[in-house]
């Protein structure tokens, strides 16, 4: 297979200004010309042919500056133009017409049919797919859009920036034409055509101007959508107030489309949405929902500027544009929360993610620095390294040069780059000018894989007063090799004393030793290092039981506060131990605590996931794990009943559904206390677990409650998952919750095996294996969400994953190459696991016709 080089980067041959398209839609046939004015490019050598790409095209004809041309070469990837005007040394017309067929791409990349409508997925390489192209983010140009349809079947015709006309053709047809005033690259091209209606609002932004906001669905969801609305428009206020940016277009529509394959889709102008991240009411969606819908709008939109205005010079760069709008993203999330509390519960919340999804990554065959140097397939770079951990890296900046010095960065950014295709090292060398810091070893999170590690030794003189904490920085064990830099690391830290007299600092780790001494401390204190998660890494720190107490009890830092009680349960778990007296009595003390959040509560009683305990081991048996987290989870159902009980009640929600921070805050710990409830007795607590899957007038409520009866194994659960099923059975992502909790149930004793339930699910006449939220909610759920059911001694679960890999691969690359990772992690794992897991990868890497995509995944798994 190919590989591409970072390093190998040329500037292209040649460049479009301006783009022309006209297509007319028809499932079976659609026919897209297209008009392009050619410049030479940069660095461009007279004589050279234009290499376009094109990927399953039928190509019709060639003409240059208006004649036909026939000095071609056509290849499955590329049609070669030979031959050209002046020897391309100055402007000329391409003229190209080609055919694609929208309703056989089941991969949904380039143009597709969802339910009798149109829509395209670009990014990265979809574009080829629709028609022959310098399809590379480098090459920015205008376009002007003509769509045509039958207007029976396509009354609604969108493509990106402004409607300049539409009119009335021949034999049932129309047409619109669609404007883009700003020069943009092909994979931030889309168009949507079909039988959609909208919600629409006019707001006036900073400057005065007025602009259209639009949200597009079906007709039956419009009742859907106020919520993600809502969203937007706290988007472009939030992003005036903290960034002065502003809509720069006259409209800003979002379209929602129920097969698609990743979350949300930037397009300018036209934002293409999984409709789980638009479609939100009490009744269908849960708190976790609302949530999500805010903050995947909000990542949308504020790509408008990072990564639209500016954008991605090469897809080595694509941090550049993920990680800074991750971190954007999660800030606006953040401020929505409304409090401090609730701003370090997001921040929890986003660090649980980092560590359970993206150091796993890191510690794998999969790891990459946050620049990637080499890929085979683009799409399997859409990771949580370089989503996630590149949003760490970002932070680290605002850590390191403050929220106004990050402020100056970002503004000398945009007034360099606007309008360009540019690298991760500009926007390094802006942070770095517009702060007069020298940033050249901070460089080295972006080339760099693994997940750092950082040694925490402390020493206290008690005759001196003195502290001195010394920390060693070594990279990750996977990814060492003997040129490995040194990172810069932003360590945030306070020494708590009973005196409370020592401030907050910020420790530069720049060496590979470094050592910091303090005077004036009046009693041994206990570090609290790393707060708020000021760095993406590991911390080797001994800290006692007792000193991890007191954190956990009084770190006024929220995060390290409940890192405390993290470490504290994990190490526990590990040593297979039961959670002792005062660990009960601190999460006792915790949650009867009325002035902390509820939130924080929540988060403070969640015992690390399965998958997080996995990666502390160097051998990992995934049942003992199970079982000695779920005993630990039993005994603190058990001790705590009559707190959780209590609460039960004291976090009841009355009055109409709202879901805001403070509310869902309170609802989140309500369920916690019911299905810690369930645990303690399944029989004494089933019938109020009934009554509020009954009752709830939403879904968050409803659905904690079935997935409580289902998880505990009670006989009431079969009666309601049939009643959710039949009261639901018309709303997709409704149906998708009933499958993927089923899918991701946990063994149950006594009961069938959860592998024999999701084979039956597989046959059930709503499972769909072209729908990717429909796969992901059964397929997924189990192989990667539900690793007791998943890892089975007898390698059951493996076989099912390959069968159901090798099934995907022919249908959706990318939705398969995303199950194929599911088995990363082999060599971890004790035997017979890991024997039954190589087999599994074997088996998969033997079929002839894998997608670049698979092959890429598992190749790696097994190199
Ligand atoms: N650019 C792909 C989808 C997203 O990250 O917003
Ligand atoms: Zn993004």
């Amino acid at each position: 297979p190919q590989s591409f080089r970072r390093l190998e980067y040329r500037a292209s041959n040649y460049t479009f200004s301006q783009v022309d398209l006209d297509i007319a839609l028809d499932p079976a046939r659609t026919i897209v010309k297209s008009r392009l004015e050619v410049l030479p490019g940069a660095s461009h050598e007279a004589g050279t042919p234009l290499v376009l790409q094109g990927y399953e095209l039928e190509f019709v004809s060639l003409r240059i500056n208006g004649e036909a041309h026939r000095q071609f070469e056509l290849n499955p990837e590329t049609l070669t133009i030979h031959a050209l005007p002046n020897e391309g040394k100055q402007a000329f017309i391409v003229e190209i017409i080609c055919v694609c067929v929208p309703e056989k791409n089941t991969s949904l990349m380039g143009l597709y049919v969802s339910n009798g409508n149109f829509f395209t997925q670009c990014e990265a390489e979809g574009f080829r797919k629709i028609t022959y192209f310098l399809d590379r983010p480098d090459v920015m140009a205008r376009y002007r859009v003509t769509l045509r349809a039958r207007e029976s079947e396509c009354p609604v015709l969108l493509s990106n920036g402004n409607l300049i006309s539409a009119e009335k053709l021949p034999n049932g047809w129309h047409s619109a034409v669609w404007e883009d005033p700003f020069p943009k690259p092909s994979y931030l091209f889309a168009l949507v055509a079909g039988k959609l209606e909208c919600i629409e609002e006019t707001i006036t932004t900073g400057s005065g101007a007025k602009k259209l906001l639009q949200i597009w669905v079906e007709p039956h969801d419009l009742k859907k959508t106020r919520h993600a609305m809502d969203s937007l428009i706290a988007s472009i206020r939030w992003d005036e107030k903290r960034y002065g940016l502003e809509l720069d277009l006259e409209r800003f529509m979002i379209v929602a489309v129920g097969d698609f394959n990743m979350g949300a889709m930037e397009n300018k102008g036209l934002n293409i949405f999984n409709t789980k991240y638009v479609l939100a009411q009490a009744e269908t969606a849960t708190d976790a929902d609302f949530a999500n819908i805010e903050s995947v709008v909000a990542h949308e939109y504020f790509h408008n500027w990072t990564g639209n205005r500016v954008t991605c010079r090469d897809w080595f760069q694509l941090s550049l544009k993920e990680g800074l709008t991750v971190f954007r993203d999660q800030e606006f999330s953040a401020d929505q929360m409304g409090t401090e509390s609730g701003r370090a519960v997001k921040r929890i919340e986003d660090v649980r993610l980092l560590r359970q999804l993206q150091f796993p990554e890191d510690a794998g065959p999969m790891a990459h620095p946050i620049r990637p140097d080499e890929y085979q397939e683009i799409n399997n770079f859409y990771t949580v390294t370089v989503y996630e951990k590149g949003a760490e890296v970002v932070r680290m900046y605002q850590t390191l040069l403050g929220v106004e010095g990050f402020r100056k960065g970002m503004d000398l950014y945009f007034q360099r780059h606007d309008g360009q295709a540019v690298t991760c090292d500009d926007f390094l060398a802006a942070m770095a000018d517009a702060n007069g810091r020298d940033l050249s070893q901070f460089k080295n999170w972006y080339s760099q894989a693994g997940t750092p590690q950082v040694k925490v030794e402390e020493l206290y003189d008690a005759d001196k007063k003195q502290y001195q904490v010394t920390l060693t920085q070594s990279p990750s064990a996977n990814t060492a090799h003997k040129d490995s830099k040194l990172f810069h690391i932003p360590l945030k830290m306070r020494l708590l004393t009973s005196e409370n007299d020592q401030l907050e600092t910020l420790l530069e780790l720049t060496q590979g030793q470094q050592a910091w001494t303090f005077d004036q401390v009046m009693s041994r204190p206990v570090l609290s290092i790393n707060r708020n998660f000021s760095a993406p890494i590991n911390l080797d720190f001994d800290q006692s039981e007792a000193d991890l107490l007191t954190m956990f009890s009084s770190d006024d830092d929220a995060f390290n506060r409940w890192e405390a009680g993290q470490k504290l349960a994990m190490q526990m778990i590990l040593g297979n131990r039961l959670p002792d007296k005062a660990l009960i009595e601190a999460y006792r003390t915790l949650l009867t605590d009325s002035n902390l959040d509820p939130a924080f509560k929540e988060l403070a009683l969640t015992l690390p996931a399965e998958t997080y305990l996995y990666e502390q081991c160097a051998s990992v048996d995934p049942q003992q794990i199970y079982h000695a987290r779920r005993a630990f989870r039993h005994a603190l159902a058990s001790e705590l009943r009559i707190e959780w009980a209590a609460l039960y009640q004291q976090m009841q929600t009355p009055g109409p559904f709202n879901p805001d921070a403070a509310s869902a805050g309170k609802r989140g710990l309500k369920n916690l206390a019911l299905s810690m409830l369930l645990e303690a007795d399944p029989l004494i607590w089933a019938p109020m677990a009934v009554n509020q899957y009954q009752n709830a007038d939403n879904m968050t409520d409803r659905y904690a409650a079935l997935a409580g009866l289902a998880i505990h194994g009670s006989k009431s659960a079969t009666a309601c998952l049939e009643d959710f099923y039949s009261r639901f059975a018309d709303d997709a992502l409704v149906i998708d919750k009933w499958f993927a909790l089923q899918s991701s149930r946990p063994p149950v004793e006594n009961a069938e095996s959860t592998l024999n339930e999701v084979k039956r699910l597989r046959e059930h006449e709503a499972f769909k294996m072209n729908n990717p939220n429909r796969v992901r909610s059964v397929i997924h759920a189990f192989c990667m969400n539900n690793p007791a059911s998943f890892h089975q001694a007898d390698g059951s679960g493996y076989a099912f994953w390959a069968e159901s890999v090798l099934a995907l691969n022919l249908i959706n690359p990318q939705v398969a190459a995303r199950l194929a990772r599911g088995l990363d992690r082999w060599r971890q794992f004790a035997k017979p696991y890991q024997d039954h897991m190589l087999a599994a990868l074997k088996q998969v890497a033997a079929c002839e016709t894998l997608s670049p995509d698979v092959k890429e995944v598992v190749s790696k798994a097994l190199g």
